[in-house]
């Protein structure tokens, strides 16, 4: 029997994030079979969704001169200019065709501001702007958190150390989540998730 009070957040398994997507994570569609395993040991199941409106302000091709991956400062800091993904509606925002999302009790859906970029599945790249997770998961009774999905070194990251502030316990699956890794983001997530409190398994 799950127990009511552990919730498991499966992270942006979304086809541009895979293989052949517009923002590839490698291997991202091996952790596909194992998330289906999981998901019924879990009483509460939350899927995240990266929602972009087209020409969001992270998208590199709003800013003409700079390439994909560079950084800019915005007014809440400093964010990777990313190529154009996950366009609401657009079949590379949809989930992985082989991912289990019937479970889903709720899809979070991320990054519609156009001038704000969404990392975490509780707050906005500002780290104010809430989601209404946190709200969804304490008035289920949610106290531990399980989080995998993509990428291990930004939303996965970005959610976990998120949770883990606002008091769940917090645990990342390394097996089933897998990093973009641009200049050692992967090691850099993984010590700050550490720092957080986040465990992994
Ligand atoms: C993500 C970059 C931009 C992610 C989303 O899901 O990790 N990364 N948007
Ligand atoms: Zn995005």
């Amino acid at each position: 029997m799950p127990a009511p009070e552990d919730a498991l957040i499966v992270i942006d398994v979304q086809n541009d994030f895979c293989p052949g997507g517009a923002l590839a994570v490698a291997g991202g569609d091996g952790i596909v079979p194992g998330i289906n395993a999981l998901l019924d040991a879990y009483a509460v199941r939350v899927f995240t969704q990266d929602w972009h409106p087209a020409g969001h302000r992270s998208f590199a091709s709003q800013h003409p001169g700079q390439a994909p991956l560079s950084v800019v400062e915005f007014p809440y800091g400093p964010q990777v200019l990313w190529p154009d993904h996950c366009v609401q509606g657009s079949a590379g925002a949809a989930f992985h065709p082989d991912l289990r999302t019937d479970p889903a009790d709720l899809i979070i859906r991320k990054g519609f501001r156009p001038d704000i970029d969404s990392y975490s599945a509780f707050f906005e790249n500002d780290h104010e702007t809430p989601t209404g997770l946190e709200g969804y998961l304490r008035s289920r009774g949610v106290t531990r958190v399980t989080c995998v999905g993509l990428a291990f070194d930004f939303c996965v990251a970005y959610s976990a150390i998120d949770a883990a502030k606002l008091g769940f316990e917090t645990r990342v699956l390394r097996d089933l989540s897998r990093a973009i890794d641009m200049d050692g983001s992967a090691a850099a997530a993984e010590a700050e998730m550490r720092a957080a409190g986040v465990t992994f398994d």
